[in-house]
């Protein structure tokens, strides 16, 4: 392998842009990946103006690699048969808004942009996941409050744009979140009123009546860039791209078709779905998807497993799996029109195991405590108010609490990121026995549900997989639940 930094850089090869007509908060691997992709070639397809400029909302990264290579990067689909190499012209500027917030104002209130796209991650919503209220003690709701020119939050931004154009008499942009969490536009649509409300209540009623919030669903695995990747892509390539993106060459996107005065690309001529409902595809992907990551991430790591690819190697891990779709989660979702749940379980399977994506069981590990209620605990409320075993995702759950207590079983550290990391690791700390562990993690409302608190059967199955998982290890549960 050449150290590609070498090799001449990867730049942009054409010089003809379209007009920006996109903005996109929180400009991350997944986005460049997936939405990126679309949007370049629906404007490859249909035409239109909607070019992207990309907002790092923390750090200057991005923005440091993509500019000197003019924005272009490489997307690499990694099949199992071979590496793909994708040349993406679609991103024309990247800024940084703890840099220079008054530039992501002005270029969000300009005209010429109809959509604000967002992937920010859970946490980025600064909101309680257990209840979707916004958290208004939370640092960057307090300071996007105090501060109109200089938000730090995502919807600190969008609230002061939409403001901005509300004022300049503008029409609104749409505001399209691409994150993973369910019915995203309503969650979205709501902290936005409550952290409007906080600022004038004419701003709050015009967004209510103007301004539209599709939801989404957004699928393909796209693990972390490692060093040795950008390597590879020298190799491949012969040019030094120092902010390519890996991904699965599986993708779909289901979208809600309610933007203002219907301004998007041509997004259905490439293959994205455009629906009026898109609850049933959410759903369907948080679980059998998402909730199956977590699982696995978490007993894969206690494991000693790497990645998600080695986890499903496992047999015992891909018995595991399987009898979690057809067993526990299936049989609470409602297939969407002309899908059979039980084929995109199998298709799921054979992603998982595609031996090119080293998807690490620590990245899909990480914020644990925003992904956990709705990837496992609303499933789990649900499949126990039916009466339906759960115990694989129960186990889930134990094997949260044991990854977040940040100490291994063989003792060593764990490196957790969460934003509750440090209030996790104390109350793993100060209780004494397994059983009061289970009791304290339980009883943080931020993350669990009344009716699981409350609910003494499932209290009781956690406290038995609990002490299972520290007795026995992770392995042997995984073995113990196919018996
Ligand atoms: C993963 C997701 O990191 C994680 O938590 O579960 O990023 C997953 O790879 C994507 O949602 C797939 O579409």
């Amino acid at each position: 392998m050449t150290d590609s930094t070498s090799l001449p850089r990867l730049r942009r090869t054409n010089a003809d842009k379209p007009d920006v007509g996109i903005i996109h908060l929180g400009l991350g691997a997944f986005y460049r990946a997936h939405a990126a992709i679309y949007i370049a070639e629906a404007m490859e397809k249909s035409g239109g103006d909607w070019g992207i400029v990309g907002v790092s909302l923390k750090s200057p990264n991005q923005r440091d690699k993509l500019v000197p290579q003019g924005c272009a990067y490489t997307a690499l689909e990694l099949a199992p048969t071979g590496p793909v190499p994708h040349h993406i012209e679609v991103v024309q500027d990247v800024l940084v808004a703890p840099e220079n917030p008054t530039a992501v104002l002005d270029a969000m209130s300009d005209e010429a942009v109809k959509i604000v796209t967002l992937t920010v991650t859970e946490k980025g919503y600064c909101h309680e996941p257990s209840t979707g209220k916004l958290l208004q003690s939370h640092p960057d709701i307090v300071n996007d409050l105090a501060d109109p020119y200089a938000p730090a939050s995502a919807l600190g931004f969008l609230v002061r744009a939409l403001d901005r154009r509300r004022l300049n008499g503008l029409r609104p942009f749409t505001v399209m979140t691409c994150d993973n969490l369910p019915d995203n536009g309503h969650v979205l649509r709501g902290v936005i009123l409550e952290l409007a409300a906080l600022i004038s209540e004419d701003l709050a009623s015009w967004i209510a009546s103007d301004v539209k919030f599709p939801s989404t669903m957004v699928d393909r695995i796209v693990p972390a860039t490692k060093a040795e990747d950008i390597d590879t892509l020298g190799d491949l390539i012969g040019k030094y791209d120092a902010s390519p993106v890996m991904m699965e060459p599986f993708r779909q996107w289901v979208i809600e078709d309610d933007f203002v005065d219907s301004l998007r690309p041509d997004l259905g001529a490439v293959g994205v779905q455009l629906v009026e409902n898109v609850t049933e595809f959410e759903d369907m992907k948080l679980r059998c998807l998402n909730g199956t990551h977590s699982t696995l991430a978490y007993l894969g790591y206690l494991a000693g497993l790497t990645t998600i690819s080695d986890t499903v190697a496992e047999p015992a891990f891909a018995r595991f799996v399987k009898s979690l779709w057809t067993d526990e989660i299936i049989p609470g979702l409602k297939p969407p029109k002309g899908v059979d749940l039980q084929a995109y379980a199998d298709a799921l399977f054979a992603r998982y195991q595609n031996p090119s994506i080293r998807h690490l069981t620590w990245q899909i590990a990480m914020d644990g405590s925003q992904k956990l209620p709705q990837r496992i605990l609303n499933q789990l409320e649900t499949g126990l108010q039916a009466g339906r075993p759960m115990k694989g995702l129960i186990l889930a759950v134990a094997a949260w609490m044991r990854y977040v207590g940040a100490v291994d079983e063989k003792g060593a550290a764990i490196d957790v990121r969460d934003p509750m990391a440090a209030l996790l690791k104390d109350l793993s700390d100060a209780a004494d026995t397994n059983v009061r562990k289970v009791q304290s993690f339980l009883a943080i409302d931020e993350i669990f549900p009344t009716s699981l608190q409350d609910n003494p059967n499932f209290v009781a199955q956690v406290t038995t997989a609990f002490d299972g998982l520290v007795e026995l290890g992770a392995y042997k549960m995984i073995e113990a639940y196919n018996d």
